[in-house]
């Protein structure tokens, strides 16, 4: 979907839209906040829960779960500041909850069952309402556990953007694109997915000196893959003119896999990631994303011809992942792919350096597989057992934690707090400052420190954002005490 800058202001003052589509981009409206003087109790935006569609390819339409019955859901723009309503309608059989992922809510309206909040019961209906905070890319998503279930959850195409507008956006670009990395139809299989395969020469300061001897289970996998709901190919090239700033607001709203996303002969400028805007904006060939993460990127336009933005991973492009890039007159009968030149990926590169303040409080953290073998799931350890823990882990009221995640297991994971930003420390022993996510990689055998301030009173759910990870005992609580 796309929003030129005067799009954006108009939904900001609540005017009607009048969005412009250009044609190539999934149509999506934007929803933009109700007139607060038809009703003082008519929501800002409403979502409902709904069985759908989604054709991702002419001979190629899935059933699925959606808001709206749009895939993405509907963009929610909102202010800095502003007190939201969001009425939702679960129009399926099943208690839902919308997550508003990188947002600072309490507890009961962050749409997460192990904090306390209420479901939207099946067939029935609930209101959340919050400040919108802190300003950025944030999404939004069903947070329902599915287990088993491949048809719930995160597994589902309940997914979108939320944009939180900040009053001082620099604005040196020329419009906008979301772009949603999506696989579909999901299974399990002990097929090697073909993941981004960690590099030899990587550090793995977790590694046990011992293998762990035991086969691996059931991961997920997929045959499909998009970007928004269009398989490379199918919906309408992202038209552009040379000399365009376009910035791109990337989400991986995948269930389970990390993706890698290159445009030959374009840099992507990273401005921001999760969200927030990054100490070093940097410009990088290649952007690596994990589900839950989101990568803000200015590209320039200035290569014209026809080009594939697409996975890195043949197969992944091959099944969907991409979409094509067309300059003005330049129409080709064929998009080209070309692998880019440098396909590494560092967090760090974006960030500063400088001493961080001394933490009131060290938390270790220790992930590690129990591998199901070739018939049963993967469980996954948080220091030794699955959720739910004896004992929370505790947070103080306006004290400093440094949380160090060791992850003794063979896969990356992109670890992610809720109502919470933290401040990465290091990654695999290189330092960093000024970088805040909500959600993290920590490669395969690897390492990262993050620090947090505990100032968001509250049970706090901590997981990896793989479904199926965080399903078989991938998460924790952070409890106040
Ligand atoms: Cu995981």
């Amino acid at each position: 979907m796309i929003a030129t800058r005067a799009e954006k202001l108009r939904a900001e003052r609540g005017e009607p839209s009048g969005v412009q589509h250009v044609s190539g981009a999934p149509q999506h409206a934007i929803v933009a906040p109700s007139d607060r003087s038809a009703s003082a109790r008519a929501a800002d935006f409403s979502l409902r829960i709904a069985p759908m569609i989604v054709e991702l390819a002419p001979q190629v339409a899935l059933s699925t779960i959606g808001y709206n019955n749009k895939v993405p859901g509907p963009l929610l723009r909102m202010r800095e500041g502003q007190l939201v309503t969001v009425e939702v309608v679960n129009d399926t059989d099943v208690p839902e909850y919308v997550h508003w992922h990188g947002l600072f809510v309490p507890p009961e309206m962050d749409g997460v069952e192990e904090e306390g909040t209420p479901p939207v019961p099946p067939h029935g209906r609930r209101r959340y309402q919050f400040v919108a905070r802190p300003a950025g890319s944030r999404w939004y998503h069903s947070h329902t556990e599915a287990m088993l279930d491949l048809h719930r959850g995160t597994y589902t195409g309940q997914f979108g953007f939320l944009m939180i507008d900040s009053a001082n956006d620099p604005g040196h670009y020329d419009r906008e694109v979301f772009l949603a990395l999506r696989e579909w139809q999901y299974f399990l299989s002990t097929m090697d997915p073909d993941e981004n395969r960690p590099d030899p020469s990587d550090p793995t300061p977790e590694k046990p000196a011992t293998p762990d001897p035991r086969p691996n289970g059931l991961e997920i996998s997929a045959p499909l893959y998009s970007i928004n709901d269009k398989m490379l190919g199918a919906g309408e090239p992202l038209r552009v003119r040379p000399g365009e700033r376009i910035l791109m607001h990337l989400l991986n709203a995948s269930a389970s896999q990390i993706h890698r996303i290159g445009l030959f002969g374009h840099h992507f400028q990273v401005i921001a990631l999760d969200g927030n805007p990054v100490p070093t904006p940097q410009l990088v060939d290649v952007m690596e994303i994990a589900p839950g993460e989101r990568v803000d990127a200015i590209v320039e336009m200035n290569l014209p011809g026809v080009w594939i933005l697409g996975e890195l991973r043949d197969a992944a492009r091959q099944s969907g992942m991409g979409v094509v890039v067309e300059y003005a007159n330049q129409a080709q009968p064929r998009a080209q792919w070309l692998p880019p030149r440098t396909a590494r990926w560092d967090y760090t590169i974006f960030g500063k350096t400088g001493p961080h303040p001394a933490p009131d409080q060290t938390i270790d953290m220790v992930f590690e597989k129990v591998p199901g073998g070739p018939h049963g799931i993967n469980h996954w350890l948080v220091n030794g057992r699955e959720y739910p823990h004896d004992r929370e882990f505790m947070f103080r009221k306006g004290l400093r934690y440094r949380l160090v995640f060791r992850n003794r297991s063979d896969d990356a994971h992109p670890l992610h707090i809720h109502r919470h930003q933290f401040e990465l420390v290091e990654l695999n022993g290189k330092p960093t400052a000024g970088i805040l996510k909500d959600t993290v990689i920590v490669p395969a055998f690897g390492r990262a420190t993050v620090d947090l301030v505990a100032d968001q009173p509250g049970l706090t759910l901590f997981h990896c954002h793989m479904q199926q990870h965080m399903d078989f005992g991938f998460k924790a609580l952070f409890r106040y005490s």
